[in-house]
């Protein structure tokens, strides 16, 4: 059975796929909504997040998560990124600071480009 697509009026994140807040929009879909970082830790930190609401991982239902990764492959391909990182953080401890899932898509920066800046660890 499909579930719909659960929303928050507080949720920031829930507020930019609603077009309240603006963002760099890079792929929309019913189920998925991604955009770049308003903090980038590398050039092209974007992220990919349900369009379903919930904190953690495990709040979401799966067939709200299908299409999450397919979609961080794309906007790693269309990023020409040969390396990267897919993350996605759950609860304070585990760094996470919006509680609305979501995965960062993390290029690491050619050696032409520069080192970049590692993932924080503090
Ligand atoms: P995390 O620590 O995993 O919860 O990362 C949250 C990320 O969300 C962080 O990298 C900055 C980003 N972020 C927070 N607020 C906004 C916003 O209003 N717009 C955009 N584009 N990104 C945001």
């Amino acid at each position: 059975m499909s579930s719909a697509v659960k929303s928050d009026p507080n949720c920031i994140f829930c507020k930019i796929i609603a077009g309240q807040i603006p963002s760099m929009k890079l792929y929309d879909s019913d189920k998925t909504y991604a955009f770049l970082d308003i903090g980038p830790i590398a050039p092209r930190h974007a992220l990919v997040i349900p369009k379903y609401h919930g904190a953690k991982l495990h709040d979401i239902p799966d067939e709200h998560l299908a299409e999450i990764l397919p979609v961080a492959r794309k906007i790693a391909l269309a990023a020409g990124a040969e390396d990267y990182n897919i993350l996605q953080n759950n609860g304070r401890i585990a760094h996470q600071v919006v509680d609305h899932v979501h995965f960062h898509f993390i290029p690491k920066p050619s050696e032409k480009e520069g080192l970049g800046v590692g993932w924080p660890t503090t």
